[in-house]
């Protein structure tokens, strides 16, 4: 069997590729911070964490940062994210083996996640050209009335262990042209490759020249602890913070309190529905792609398949043939389709979310636990089908984890009151022929979510799109569109070129 690295390596494996992208081996032991593998259930480097004082410490160097960085014309901000884009290309095969060691991604989705990064950056040179404001009809006579776009600050970042680092970049890339600053509080469980990227950003920062003030980036590596005091900090206008629903329900009050904007991009109970005229092959392969792809562990994977009635025993039997023959293995062996999950906790709630479904009458192919002898510390599972007699008990929760339950249906309409009928709306999908059921799925009355595809399952949204719109938190945005306008603050400002008064509101002065 072909692999790209020794699992029994793990630690020097790691060691070497961080070093290679620039982390000095030394920071890699002696920490209070244990990083692991999922591959090997192994702590794999042990790293040093910050405190909440340096937190506070950090956070005033990058605001002093901005300080400096907003001065920079925006194309010049522009260049120093093309240099990003350029070190992450050097570094890909890298950086995309360490996701895989340090996430359990297969290698083309660790490879797959370095590439959203650099077309994030590419997305964002552009558009460090194109931070345009409107000019506004004023109704004064010999006025001109504009809007501008300013720099907002210190924009915190947080992000999750299932995309440890596009993430970042979705966000990064943008606040840096747009002139902020930028503190990442990494999850505690993906703290290297969260290094790994701010070494290839002070690559970057060095070719780039001094006008790059040294604070631009500042990683906070710990635990919870360390990301309240950055969602707390008056100093940081911005939290964009992935992850739970449940996390997003303490970040997203807090940063309000304090009048901070937060961009939310949390947890998704994904639907794909299947009509009578689907093309049922791909349909399949699209379903197979979204609901098993990273183990079940991205927030747009595929978790409920509305299913038509007449379509159900041509689909289902074949899915669950599929899921059966699955290479299911070290997410670095090639051929390997599904990797691990990313810690006994993950396996346990999945163990929970089956039993829960088995009482409420469903049937239940797969979700067992492999590999246990080869690696008794990680946790592999053969993903699992749930038939179900109706949307309901575990159905209705996210469960981050490969759990795909599928419904019938009869009507389009109940199919989309099924689809919309959860709380954690994030992206959703139809499988249709029918060019009215499409249109009707993805207008005003159809998918309430952020995504609405057709013909593609649910995951793998690109970057030109804005990212996510979780539909109870009024959607989150992130990456492509006009996400950047998050990153920044809008001015209105209006010229009196002609020394007209503003007659306009009514009221005259005299004044001598
Ligand atoms: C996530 O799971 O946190 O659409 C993000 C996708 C990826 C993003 C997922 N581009 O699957």
């Amino acid at each position: 069997m072909s692999t790209a690295i020794d699992t029994k390596r793990l630690p020097e494996e790691t060691v070497e590729l961080l070093s290679r992208m620039g982390v000095d081996p030394a920071n890699l032991s002696d920490g209070t911070l244990a990083a692991k593998s999922p591959i090997s259930g192994k702590t794999i480097a042990s790293i040093k964490e910050h405190s909440a004082d340096d937190a506070t410490a950090m956070i005033g160097a990058a605001q002093d940062a901005f300080k400096a960085w907003r001065r920079v014309p925006a194309p010049r901000r522009g260049e120093l994210v093309r240099l990003l884009g350029e070190e992450l290309r050097a570094h890909k095969d890298d950086l995309g083996l360490l996701v895989s060691i340090e996430a359990g991604k297969i290698t083309s989705e660790g490879l797959g996640e370095v590439q959203e990064m650099i077309d994030i950056c590419d997305f964002a040179v552009g558009l460090s050209r194109q931070l345009y404001g409107l000019t506004i009809a004023t109704e004064r006579p010999g006025h001109r009335m504009m809007e501008t776009w300013h720099p907002a600050g210190v924009v915190g970042v947080i992000s999750a262990f299932n995309f440890p680092v596009a993430v970042w970049s979705w966000n990064a890339a943008l606040a840096f042209v747009c002139g902020d600053s930028v503190v990442w509080k990494p999850s505690e469980k993906s703290p290297l490759t969260a290094m790994a990227v701010e070494a290839l950003f002070k690559k970057a920062q060095a070719k780039f020249g001094e006008d790059a003030p040294a604070g631009l980036l500042q990683v906070l590596q710990g635990g919870r602890e360390i990301g309240e005091v950055l969602v707390d900090d008056p100093r940081v206008p911005v939290i964009s913070a992935t992850g739970s629903t449940r996390m997003g329900r303490q970040v997203g009050p807090r940063v309000a309190q304090r009048f901070g904007r937060s961009i939310l991009e949390l947890g998704g109970n994904n639907a794909a529905i299947v009509a009578p005229s689907a093309d049922l092959d791909l349909a399949l392969r699209g379903i197979a792609f979204a609901a098993m792809g990273t183990a079940g562990q991205r927030c747009t994977t595929l978790r409920r398949l509305i299913t038509h009635e007449s379509v159900y025993d041509a689909l289902i039997p074949r899915l669950i043939k599929a899921y059966g023959s699955v290479k299911i293995g070290a997410p670095t062996d090639a051929g390997t389709l599904v990797g691990p999950l990313i810690d006994k906790d993950a396996y346990d709630t999945m163990q929970r979310a089956l039993e829960e479904a088995k009482a409420a009458g469903g049937i239940v192919h797969g979700g067992e636990r492999v590999l246990a002898e080869e690696f008794p510390d990680a946790y592999y599972v053969q993903p699992a089908i749930v038939e179900m007699p109706k949307q309901a008990g575990p159905v209705l929760e996210e469960t981050f984890a490969p759990i795909l339950y599928v419904v019938r249906y009869s009507s389009l309409e109940e199919a989309i009151d099924l689809q919309n009928g959860v709380a954690a709306g994030l992206s959703s999908s139809i499988f249709t022929s029918d060019l009215s059921e499409a249109e009707i799925f993805t207008s005003a009355v159809g998918s309430d979510c952020g995504i609405a595809n057709v013909n593609i399952g649910p995951s793998g949204a690109e970057i030109g799109g804005a990212f996510g719109g979780e539909k109870e938190t009024g959607g989150g945005r992130e990456a492509g569109s006009d996400a950047w306008k998050a990153y920044m603050r809008r001015a209105t400002n209006t010229i009196n070129y002609s020394g007209a008064l503003p007659l306009a509101q009514g009221v005259k002065f005299d004044v001598e």
